[in-house]
């Protein structure tokens, strides 16, 4: 029996751009689950589902206290049926009978590995597992031609798959900016992405480029991307143009969330700091200072123990647990065991953008997905605007409303401002 008076009852609002959302996360048994069930559900290519347990999560991580009782959701938006079953019976006991009978389902197991390789759709790999492929080891095996952003996914496998760490994304920030200088004094990077938003470790790293000068931007990329590539840093890129002057439509009608600025999508080659000089390698990772980029590190469900020169110095890492992690890493899903190179694959994101246009395309590659997916529909739904990481259009003025901050934005769409760190919906 619950005394509904004693009960603490949260109160949410529906939008994610309405919330401020902290990375921390007092509901993390509920939301990973429900995360893993929006996972699977974008596996299946199934977006609506994975969007509605995607706000279920978001909805909870949104709480300041974890949920104790069922009764405390009555009234919280975008908590669906299944979702509430899901919560209820992991608050009855601990655990959801539906997630943890897909954590072991062989299909899933094999989506997870092989969407796990860059440049793999959940398309291709429903495909490939149709015809009986569940590992890399049967990817290699099957003869399959792969595509020139698989190949370095496959190569590249497992160091993509280790999440980057603040200390790696301050490192490439340090590097691009000494490119980006190089090639055009003035021009100014700015992290986006996760890591602006005061998360620890990411799948890549983002960065938006501008120059105060309208128009010195234009050419930026391939210059930017040819330093790169002179100076040994580049094991993979892919540059896209910008499309966004050739669009006749204009911007306000880019359906997608996919914008039209010059981009490339790029592999780092990121050296390993070794410290042979280091005494005490366990006080330096504790204290998580510059360039500790030596495991081991918590990763997910599982440990990786990164293997470097600096690791093989520390006398609690045995030739037996370096073993241990290079079997480990096999049965990943990794073709190679994790070898002794000084440097690691690092997924890394370049984006130009003009100077008119930056506090859209900062704004727009802020995130998180679901925080800017909730801006766009607060937008269209609410005020009749449209928005994407170009511009902001007012359906009922008929005129495009300049920004150059993101405070501005905010200001436009009657939204209170929420700074980067609370935007981790
Ligand atoms: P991601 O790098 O995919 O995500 P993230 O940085 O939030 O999380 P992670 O730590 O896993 O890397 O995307 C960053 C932002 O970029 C996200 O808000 C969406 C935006 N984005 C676009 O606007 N257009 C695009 O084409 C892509 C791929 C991303
Ligand atoms: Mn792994
Ligand atoms: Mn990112
Ligand atoms: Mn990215």
């Amino acid at each position: 029996q619950v005394d509904d008076a004693e009960v603490m009852v949260f109160s949410v609002p529906s939008y994610a751009c309405q919330r401020r959302t902290t990375p921390d996360d007092n509901n993390s048994l509920l939301t990973d689950a429900l995360s893993l069930l929006a996972e699977n559900a974008e596996l299946c290519d199934q977006e609506g589902r994975g969007v509605a347990f995607r706000r279920a999560a978001a909805v909870l991580k949104a709480l300041p206290k974890p949920v104790t009782c069922m009764t405390q959701l009555r009234g919280l938006p975008c908590l669906g049926g299944h979702s509430l079953r899901v919560i209820k019976e992991i608050l009855d006991n601990g655990a959801s009978s539906e997630v943890e009978s897909m954590k072991h389902c062989e299909r899933y197991k094999a989506r997870k590995v092989l969407t796990g390789v860059f440049g793999v759709g959940a398309k291709t790999a429903d495909r490939w597992i149709r015809e009986g492929i569940h590992t890399l080891h049967q990817l290699r095996d099957s003869g399959h031609s792969l595509n020139r952003t698989q190949k370095a996914g496959v190569e590249h496998y497992d160091d993509l798959n280790q999440p980057v760490s603040k200390a790696e994304a301050d490192a490439v920030e340090e590097i691009v900016a000494k490119a980006v200088v190089s090639v055009l004094p003035g021009a100014q990077i700015t992290l986006t992405g996760g890591f602006r938003r005061g998360k620890l470790t990411g799948h890549d790293v983002d960065f938006l480029i501008t120059h105060p000068e309208e128009g010195r931007e234009e050419g930026l990329m391939s210059k930017v991307v040819s330093w790169l590539e002179s100076h040994g840093f580049l094991l993979y890129q892919k540059t896209t143009r910008n499309s966004y002057l050739e669009s006749k439509d204009g911007p306000a009608r880019i359906a997608s969330n996919m914008d039209r600025f010059e981009r490339c999508f790029s592999i780092f080659k990121l050296a390993k700091e070794v410290k042979r000089e280091t005494k005490q390698p366990e006080i330096q990772r504790e204290t998580g200072l510059q360039n500790t980029v030596e495991g081991p590190c918590s990763v997910g469900d599982h440990t990786h123990i990164q293997v470097d020169d600096s690791i093989l110095q520390t006398d609690h890492t045995s030739q037996s647990q370096i073993h241990a992690d290079e079997q480990r890493s096999c049965e990943d899903g990794g073709l190679k065991p994790a070898g002794h190179k000084p440097w690691r694959a690092v997924r890394v994101d370049l984006v130009v953008s003009p100077f008119s246009q930056f506090a859209f395309a900062l704004l727009g590659w802020t995130g998180s997905k679901l925080f800017e997916r909730d801006l766009r529909r607060w937008a269209g739904q609410e005020k009749a605007m449209s928005l994407n990481s170009h511009a902001l259009y007012d359906n009922t003025q008929k005129r495009y409303l300049k920004a150059t901050s993101e405070e501005e934005i905010f200001a436009h769409l009657g939204l209170e401002f929420i700074p980067p760190s609370e935007r981790n919906a």
